[in-house]
């Protein structure tokens, strides 16, 4: 390797480590905790071009965490941490909800993401 290309490398590396330094500084992170028929909060906030990282734990049974419009979905096991990182484009209210068949008030279990400009 000649003396040129070894700057252009070192040059390539220090760029790509300073865009994830901003990533991780930047991402917010907000813990949501499961339970039957509850995501505790049930709103979130979040703020357009911010990434949102959901760090899911769930206390009694295995549910499930899908945004339709994210394109994501994750089971939450009990005594795991699931996290799962979006990145808000627009604003507006996007829900969230269980997926996972969990008893008889499973059909209201869920929560609201509002996206601020
Ligand atoms: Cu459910």
């Amino acid at each position: 390797m000649n003396r040129r290309s070894f700057i252009a490398l070192l040059i390539a590396g220090s760029a790509t480590r300073g865009v994830a330094r901003l990533d991780a500084a930047t991402t917010k992170e907000v813990e949501v905790m499961a339970e039957k028929f509850d995501f505790t909060p049930d709103t979130v906030k979040a703020k357009v071009g911010q990434p949102l990282t959901f760090v899911l734990t769930s206390i009694d049974r295995i549910h499930g965490f899908k945004m339709p419009d994210f394109g994501i979905r994750t089971d939450i096991v009990p005594g795991e941490e699931r996290r799962v990182t979006i990145m808000p484009t627009k604003t507006g209210s996007f829900a969230f909800f269980c997926d996972v068949f969990c008893g008889d008030g499973h059909e209201e279990m869920g929560g609201t993401l509002i996206v601020e400009a």
